[in-house]
């Protein structure tokens, strides 16, 4: 079966128009730079060519421990970022995890499909692991709920940056797995990572990726930092000592990252940038103007939000969202047979 541009959509889709788009983002704290570069402009294009199902996976930010109420107002603030980034309600499905219980009911599907040992490998929980005093359960079955958001939806392709494409990867094997066992039940989605700022990595340790849990904050460009926040960040961001801009990110990290910031936020080339600057300093320059230039106007509209209308929109988001996943839900539960 085709759809319109083209690409091939799975025959358990009923009467599919476009391919479906499905990403989700943690309520961990504001998005920065690597989120946006990385996944977040990717969501907002793909409302053109495919129906997105966009979600604020609250229950994944219970995996690390929490105080009460926490994660209810980092979940308006995170749904504020998406709506001021351009996601756009009425054009794709925007939601929070937790409104859909069907979310937690495949994943102790997925969970019975899935082997310790490839859970075990998954470098994300090795990386986390190590830097938490507890690890619990939860962090360590993470991905099998991030299958269960991802395969709920019928979801064709996940917008993801880098780091997530183990856990994209993880998926298909699942839905592969449990469609072997059970049969033809479950669309096997594909990951959608950019060429460019796939993986951002942090001005003050351009060796990892950016992050919102960060060492220092000074690494990390958020959404909402004031103008005198992000030049400082950029001001500072470590570089090298040899004074030579190339593109190099083995042996350039930090010159590197800064090339990729500014060639992904005004389309243009980091080796062809590269070729431009002598110096760091007009580098970070531009890469300043740049980045302001592209969160002015998303500022401007976050600003605009309030909380009563954000809970309003998240509350016909779930009836969007249960409207798809209910059905799937269905079918899995037929397939799996149980009295
Ligand atoms: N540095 C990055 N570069 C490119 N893409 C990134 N993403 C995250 N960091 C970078 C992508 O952003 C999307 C949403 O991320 P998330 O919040 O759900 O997950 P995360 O990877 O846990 O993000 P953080 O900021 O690193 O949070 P913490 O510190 O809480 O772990 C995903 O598509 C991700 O690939």
């Amino acid at each position: 079966m085709s759809s319109d541009d083209g690409q091939d959509v799975p025959a358990t889709r009923e009467s599919p128009i476009r391919p479906r788009a499905f990403s989700g983002i943690q309520p961990t704290g504001t998005v920065h730079l690597g989120n946006y570069l990385g996944a977040l402009r990717n969501w907002v294009d793909l409302q053109d060519t495919t129906d997105g199902v966009y979600c604020v996976v609250d229950l994944h930010a219970l995996s690390v421990p929490r105080e009460p109420g926490e994660v209810r107002q980092a979940t308006i603030e995170a749904v504020k970022d998406l709506l001021a980034i351009g996601i756009d309600p009425d054009r794709s499905i925007l939601f929070v995890q937790s409104h859909v219980r069907e979310h937690t009911e495949l994943t102790w599907h997925m969970q019975c499909v899935a082997a310790f040992g490839e859970l075990r490998r998954m470098t994300q929980f090795k990386d986390k692991s190590e830097s938490n005093d507890f690890v619990s359960a939860g962090l360590f079955t993470y991905p099998t709920l991030q299958a269960a958001d991802i395969l709920l939806y019928d979801t064709d392709i996940v917008p993801v940056g880098d780091d997530q494409r183990q856990h994209v990867e993880f998926t298909r094997d699942l839905a592969i797995r449990f469609n072997n066992r059970y049969g033809d039940v479950l669309v096997v989605p594909e990951h959608r990572i950019p060429e460019a700022g796939a993986r951002v990595m942090d001005l003050q340790n351009p060796g990892g990726k950016m992050s919102k849990s960060a060492d220092s904050p000074q690494g990390t460009v958020l959404l909402t930092d004031s103008e005198a926040d992000i030049t400082r960040k950029f001001k500072r961001a470590v570089t090298d000592n040899d004074a030579e801009v190339r593109f190099d990110p083995e042996r350039k990290p930090g010159v590197s990252n800064l090339l990729t910031i500014l060639a992904v936020a005004t389309d243009g080339d980091p080796v062809q940038l590269a070729s431009g600057y002598s110096q760091y300093g007009p580098l970070k320059a531009d890469a300043t103007q740049a980045i302001l230039e592209l969160l002015r106007p998303i500022q401007k509209r976050r600003a605009e939000l309030d909380d009563p209308e954000v809970v309003q929109l998240l509350a016909r988001g779930a009836d969007k969202a249960r409207a798809v996943a209910v059905p799937v839900m269905d079918r899995v539960r037929a397939a799996v047979n149980l009295l």
